[in-house]
């Protein structure tokens, strides 16, 4: 599939791996979709996806926590911008590593409506309209952590477990038209992730990245283009990607790894 003049909706598109991702298909001469809540920071990566070669971009200031506000701003799009080719579901955060037991139920609340709610009011508003036109692919951003839980981060990992059954179902309901479904699982990627999670506490946050080379936004965004550019007839399911030292989401090398968590 070649992306020229594609339009595709990435969530979470102000930032990490969100940003890369807009500026790959921007590389590839595609036409934007970027939703995110931080209107200047989109702007922002709109400018610099023009400069890169993408046909046209639209930004949409959006909280997928809203179930409203993402049907509405599906419903509302300029008619040139409504035919949805990919929709790459990135938007999602963690917060905290509190133990299960002493978890912060806001916390909690906002991992599950962001990482889980949100994902499924995206796709609800838009996976329609691909099997109506009759094409498209959903791309879907799981994690390691959806395969293995780690201590502390049991919401989290539970939110990326869901992912990971979301994107297995969807692909089984969509089983005879032409819309592909992927979910793309990184281990640790350096970018404001853990800066959330610990609420702007970049200490500990740079921790997370020190003693081994994480991967970068650009990586996930490398095999995100790729999944987007097989031929129609190849669907693929997932891609679990991580850095050399990192062997799943328990595990990184001890010799290289400073302060994981
Ligand atoms: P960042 O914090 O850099 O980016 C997160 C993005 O999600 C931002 O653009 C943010 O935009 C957006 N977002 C958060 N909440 C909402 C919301 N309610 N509505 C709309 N957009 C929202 O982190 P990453 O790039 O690392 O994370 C992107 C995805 O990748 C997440 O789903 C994450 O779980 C997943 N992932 C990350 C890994 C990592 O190690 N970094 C590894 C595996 C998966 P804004 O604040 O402007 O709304
Ligand atoms: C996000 C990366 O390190 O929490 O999915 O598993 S990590």
């Amino acid at each position: 599939m070649k992306l020229q003049g594609k339009i595709v909706l990435i969530t979470g598109a102000s930032s990490g791996i969100g940003e890369a991702t807009a500026l790959a298909f921007a590389s590839e001469g595609a036409r934007l979709l970027l939703a995110a809540r931080r209107a200047s920071k989109l702007a922002q990566v709109a400018s610099r996806a023009l400069e890169l070669g993408a046909e046209a971009v639209h930004t949409v200031d959006l909280d997928v926590r809203s179930r409203h506000a993402v049907q509405n701003a599906i419903d509302e799009l300029p008619a040139e911008w409504s035919e949805i080719d990919i929709l790459v579901n990135n938007a999602g955060l963690s917060r905290g590593l509190d133990k299960l037991y002493m978890g912060k139920i806001e916390d909690w609340e906002e991992m599950i409506d962001t990482n889980v709610k949100g994902l499924l009011y995206v796709s609800r508003a838009v996976v329609p309209g691909m099997v109506v036109r009759g094409r498209g692919h959903v791309v879907n951003l799981g994690s390691t952590a959806g395969e293995l839980p780690y201590p502390g981060g049991a919401v989290y990992c539970a939110s990326k477990a869901a992912v990971r059954a979301l994107n297995d179902g969807l692909r089984q309901d969509l089983l005879g038209t032409p819309v592909r479904v992927t979910s793309i699982d990184p281990g640790t990627v350096e970018t404001d992730f853990s800066l959330v999670r610990f609420r702007g506490d970049a200490g500990r946050a740079a921790r997370v990245y020190q003693g081994f080379t994480p991967l970068t936004s650009e990586d996930v965004a490398d095999a995100i283009v790729w999944a987007a550019t097989r031929p129609a007839h190849v669907n693929i399911a997932r891609i679990v990607l991580t850095p050399l030292d990192q062997a799943n989401a328990l595990l990184i090398h001890p010799e290289s790894q400073a302060g994981m968590k």
